[in-house]
């Protein structure tokens, strides 16, 4: 089986490194000449664990070849970025990536081919907007290309588990569609294969995505309600949970990533009348960074001069990704109200950002943003050693010690 994988980034490449393990003859696409470049070299441009290895070997194998056209084979798998459109007030779906790659395929597709979009889309997308492009350049979906969304559903950090053992939903223009979509997925997944609509598939894969966003809204608002009331949000939380039908989130510094930042506005944008908890989910949600600068200025008592020492750019622990972070939005407000500010975090290197030493040397605060499992065992011997006032404030709730002082959403309110 000859198949094109378009776009090569966090979901493209793991799947194009997948497919070729498994035996497939892969062509991974994409318009950036760097990355393809580096592919070629038997390298990639994302960390993610266990991926280089993979890549390397397809690659002096010769089962994966990168280049940055489409060329002509059995299926095209589509996985490129589907941001919120900065032209619609609800955030919508902007499908200009989706829509070009799929341009980019039709002069080489035949009679026969398997189409996948995986990218994440707005409801209806497949068969509003793919199907009519397709059967624009002659071909009849369902007789001749063979059309179906299949959701990426993997975690990043653990990518190239969850592609294996997750259960993978496909949803065809036609029965005859997904069926055909599944023949590729059988190459390499061995858990359960959901065959169904394609739009039962779109939404299928929002409402996952948004179910976890209003979950984790819903415990950032247990935080600040708890912290009113002079209430342990995080002993309320644990206790609550013992109930075997309650699943209460984690409250944190605001939610970030690519999805769940993302993908509930697509479901907004499409109702935004009726779409009202989603939204003010979102809203929680995005508030929360802010919350968390409101208290920084209550701790550290508005004092400019105090050096604050932050641990944590990405948007959760243990990965190198800083989309839509959380933490970048704290930092640059703190930095915008004048605080003296120190960075550290061991996964994204950046010359603005200091060792984990210069960091916590003198500081008064130390702003733990993301629970990088270095941040959760650190030394508190050294944390105390090094800072002139061992305070923590700990946004994840991740970090334990009887040593130092740890502030968090669960005792913050002895303290602010
Ligand atoms: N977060 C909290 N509290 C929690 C859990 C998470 O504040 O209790 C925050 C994290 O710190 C992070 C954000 O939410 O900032 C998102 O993290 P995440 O681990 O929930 O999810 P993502 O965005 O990395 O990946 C999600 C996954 N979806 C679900 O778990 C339903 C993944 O399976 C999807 O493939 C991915 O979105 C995607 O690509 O859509």
């Amino acid at each position: 089986m000859k198949i094109n994988v378009v776009g090569l980034g966090y979901i493209g490449l793991p799947t194009a490194a997948i497919l070729a393990l498994n035996g497939a003859e892969v062509i991974g696409v994409d318009q950036n000449t760097d990355i393809v470049n580096i592919i070629n070299k038997g390298d990639i441009h994302i960390k993610e664990p266990g991926l280089v290895e993979i890549i390397k070997e397809m690659v002096n194998k010769k089962r994966i070849q990168a280049m940055s056209e489409p060329i002509q084979s059995d299926a095209f798998i589509i996985a490129v970025p589907t941001p919120n459109s900065n032209d619609d007030p609800y955030m919508g779906c902007d499908l200009t990536y989706v829509m070009s790659a799929i341009e980019s395929i039709i002069p080489v597709l035949q009679e026969g081919n398997t189409v996948i979009i995986e990218s994440t889309i707005a409801p209806r997308t497949t068969e509003d907007y793919v199907k009519p492009a397709i059967e624009k350049a002659g071909f009849v979906v369902g007789k001749d290309i063979f059309l179906a969304h299949c959701p990426e559903r993997v975690l990043p950090g653990k990518i190239l588990h969850e592609l294996v053992n997750n259960c993978r939903v496909i949803g065809g223009i036609t029965q005859e569609c997904a069926k055909k979509a599944a023949e590729i997925y059988e190459i390499f997944v061995k858990g359960r294969i959901i065959l169904t609509e394609a739009k039962i598939a779109e939404m299928s894969k929002l409402v996952e995505n948004t179910f976890r966003d209003v979950n984790i809204a819903l415990a950032n608002e247990f935080a600040k309600i708890c912290h009113d009331l002079n209430i342990n949000v995080l002993d309320v939380i644990n206790i609550a949970n013992n109930h075997p039908r309650v699943n209460v989130h984690s409250p944190g510094p605001g939610v970030g990533g690519h999805c769940l930042a993302v993908d509930p506005y697509f479901i907004y944008a499409k109702t935004p009348e009726k779409a009202n908890l989603i939204k003010l989910a979102r809203d929680i949600n995005v508030s929360m960074p802010m919350y968390v600068v409101e208290k920084v200025d209550k701790l550290i008592k508005g004092d400019k001069t105090k050096k604050i020492g932050v641990l944590g750019v990405t948007y959760k622990p243990n990965i190198d990704d800083i989309r839509e972070s959380p933490a970048l939005v704290i930092i640059d407000e703190l930095k915008s109200r004048g605080y003296t500010l120190c960075i550290h975090d061991p996964y994204v290197k950046n010359d603005a950002y200091s060792s984990f030493a210069e960091t916590l040397k003198d500081a008064e605060l130390l702003l733990c943003l993301v629970g990088h499992e270095a941040f959760v065992t650190m030394d508190y011997n050294e944390v105390l050693k090094l800072m002139k006032k061992p305070v923590v404030f700990d946004t994840t709730g991740l970090l334990k010690s009887s040593t130092v002082d740890i502030i968090n959403y669960g005792n913050i309110y002895k303290y602010v």
